[in-house]
């Protein structure tokens, strides 16, 4: 369904929402987040913002349904492994990689086990809640193991008894010391990045990316 508006998903709420409408905000795109609604349109700009869960915005983008949308690299190539290996569009292009949202993807171990590569990672259960991220990184260097999958609470599966180690998102490292794991390997290097959809839109809209394009570069540098 076209609609003249360019429509660009942003995460509702977590860790990327402030600092996804503080850079729309500072490309000089107004509105005004109010309660609960899922569509917010920009008060001088052809623009509607639509609120959602960061797990659907790939998706979102995949089916055409939206224009843009900010996701961390991390979801977006989970999501896209898992339509790829379903069959499913799974094609985007990706505008620019945003100045937020860093982290990186890492398998952890107790942190007294003996660590000499990832070999001993050999026949190991992995806890992750990106099951096929860590498939590609494991047939990747011919490593076999098992999964267990957990959409929350990943850090606790080696002391719960469910796995023998996790893969999960590090930022400062300090979930896992509580947790009494080591980072063993790092598996993915993510940040939020701007994507569009690859479906065909109208000179307008696409005038108004580049415009934006070019506002965002600006706001990045200014901040550097
Ligand atoms: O509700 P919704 O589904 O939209 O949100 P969500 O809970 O799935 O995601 P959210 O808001 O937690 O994270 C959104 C995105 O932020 C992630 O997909 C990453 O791209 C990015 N990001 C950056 C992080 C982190 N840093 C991060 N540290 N996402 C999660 N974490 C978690 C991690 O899972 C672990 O529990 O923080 C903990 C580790 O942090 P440290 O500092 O202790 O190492
Ligand atoms: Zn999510």
């Amino acid at each position: 369904m076209q609609t003249q508006r360019l429509r660009i998903a942003i995460q509702k709420k977590g860790r990327l929402s402030k600092e996804c409408q503080d850079l729309l905000k500072r490309c000089g795109v107004k509105f005004n987040m109010m309660g609960e609604r899922l569509v917010v349109h920009a008060e001088n700009m052809p623009i509607d913002l639509l609120l959602v869960r960061d797990d659907d915005i790939p998706g979102l983008i995949m089916d055409g349904v939206v224009d843009l949308g900010v996701i961390g690299e991390n979801e977006l190539e989970e999501v896209g492994l898992e339509r790829a290996a379903r069959n499913e569009a799974c094609d985007y292009i990706t505008l620019r990689r945003l100045d937020f949202g860093g982290c990186r993807l890492s398998i952890a171990i107790d942190k007294d086990a003996d660590y000499n590569g990832p070999q001993d990672l050999n026949g190991k259960r992995i806890a992750t809640t990106y099951p096929q991220l860590v498939k590609r990184y494991m047939d990747d260097i011919g490593v076999k193991f098992t999964t267990c999958m957990l959409n929350g609470s990943v850090e606790v599966a080696p002391r719960a008894g469910l796995a023998d180690a996790i893969c999960d998102l590090v930022s400062t490292g300090a979930t896992l010391e509580a947790n009494g794991l080591k980072e063993a390997e790092v598996i993915l290097r993510s940040k939020a990045v701007l994507i569009q959809s690859t479906e065909t839109i109208s000179n307008e809209k696409q005038a108004l990316i580049e415009r934006l394009l070019i506002r965002i570069q600006g706001v990045i540098q200014a901040k550097e």
